[in-house]
This record gives C-alpha cells, sequence and structure tokens, in this order.
C-alpha cells in the first residue's frame, strides 16, 4: 500500500476497504446507541460543529470547565471497548508506541469544520495519534508546531488512516471543510473521524 508523506504526517490512502469501512460503521452505530454523539461547547460556552462521543477507557470532552479526559459518557456510562480491527490497525502501524486508550468520535454535518489547534490533553506527548476518515472527503490543514509558519492541505477520503507522530503529533492541524455527497458510506452523508490516543 502507498503512503504518501506530507512532513510528518504519514497518510496512508484507503487503508481500510469499502467492506471493512462498512463493518466499522455497523460497529460505531452501536458505540454511539450507548454512548450519544454530543455537541460540546468551548470553555467560553460557544458550540462546537463537530459532534462527538468516543470509545475505550477514556473520553475527550469540552465543556465550561474545560477540556479534559473523562472516564465516563456525560450520561455516566462507560465509554463502549475500541473495535478490534481499529486495535488492529494501530499494531501494524505504530508496533512501538502503547495501546491506545481513547478512539474519539468526530460526526461532521456538511458545514462542520474545525479551527486550526493543537491535541496537547495527554499525559505523554511522545506517543503518536492515528486517525481514520469516513464517510465524506474532508480538506485537512497540517502547519507546524507554532502557529506561524505555512501550512499544507490534502484531502481525506473514505478509508484513509494519517498517522501523526514525530513533529506531526504536536502540530497545528484542522478541517476546513466537508466536500458534501462526495461517499454513500453514510447514507444521509457527513462524515465521522476517529483518532486513537494514548491518553494517560
Ligand atoms: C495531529 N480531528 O480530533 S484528524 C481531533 O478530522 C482532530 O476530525 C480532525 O483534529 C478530524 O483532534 C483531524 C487528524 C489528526 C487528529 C489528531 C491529531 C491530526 C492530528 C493529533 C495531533 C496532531
Ligand atoms: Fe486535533
Amino acid at each position: 500500500m502507498p503512503v504518501l508523506r506530507v512532513r510528518d504526517f504519514e497518510i496512508h490512502p484507503g487503508y481500510f476497504s469499502t467492506d471493512e469501512q462498512a463493518a466499522l460503521v455497523a460497529e460505531l452505530r452501536a458505540i454511539l446507541a450507548k454512548a450519544p454523539l454530543v455537541q460540546p461547547v468551548t470553555p467560553r460556552g460557544t458550540p462546537m460543529s463537530v459532534r462527538m462521543s468516543a470509545a475505550g477507557e477514556y473520553g475527550w470532552i469540552s465543556d465550561r470547565k474545560g477540556y479534559r479526559y473523562e472516564a465516563l459518557h456525560p450520561s455516566g456510562v462507560p465509554w463502549p471497548p475500541i473495535p478490534e480491527c481499529l486495535l488492529t490497525m494501530w499494531a501494524a502501524l505504530v508496533p512501538d508506541a502503547r495501546k491506545p486508550e481513547c478512539c474519539l468520535i468526530n460526526w461532521y454535518d456538511p458545514a462542520a469544520r474545525m479551527g486550526l489547534h493543537q491535541d496537547r490533553d495527554e499525559a505523554d506527548l511522545t506517543q503518536p495519534v492515528v486517525s481514520v476518515s469516513l464517510g465524506d472527503e474532508a480538506l485537512f490543514r497540517m502547519g507546524n508546531t507554532s502557529r506561524a509558519g505555512k501550512t499544507e492541505s490534502v484531502w481525506l477520503r473514505s478509508g484513509d488512516v494519517v498517522v501523526m507522530g514525530g513533529s506531526a503529533r504536536l502540530a497545528y492541524h484542522g478541517i476546513d471543510r466537508i466536500r458534501p455527497n462526495s461517499s454513500t458510506l453514510l447514507p444521509k452523508g457527513g462524515r465521522i473521524n476517529l483518532t486513537l490516543r494514548v491518553v494517560t
């Protein structure tokens, strides 16, 4: 399978086959039935456009109290286990890493976006993050470890996997926009992004 490298971002186009993507979406539906998507607000109270849930030992939460990882969904139930196919992918792509403790689930409607940010709520920032894109295509912007400097953008398609290690782990990144109706994976359209993380 070909790999695209943009700085320290390692992109695996079409890592998951169409059948694997469909099976994964079915597993995600079961997870979301137990741990429903919520629309987070920023600590200042602004609603985010992306809806979120999680699987694994921890989920990432944003609300008026701040950003943090929590062992329970806001409803009080534990997060469901991470699907086996994602654990297998993690072991294949980042064999030296610790086991993932969170699979964050981001759901984008056609108007949703994610501003340029760093992910640094995890305790061990030497551990990689691995992301899986499902559904509609998304314009992914990759920056630098500071907000300054040039950025590069790439369209992520359904089934693509991105490994963020090395300097990419602390690079600013975001999703500028979704391309509506660019995939038939999700019957009502939209995009799901999964990010596997080591939290502790
Ligand atoms: C680079 N998600 O959940 S995936 C996020 O498509 C997030 O939903 C985007 O940024 C999405 O925090 C982008 C690619 C990604 C994910 C996590 C990273 C890139 C990353 C963590 C560190 C560095
Ligand atoms: Fe991020």
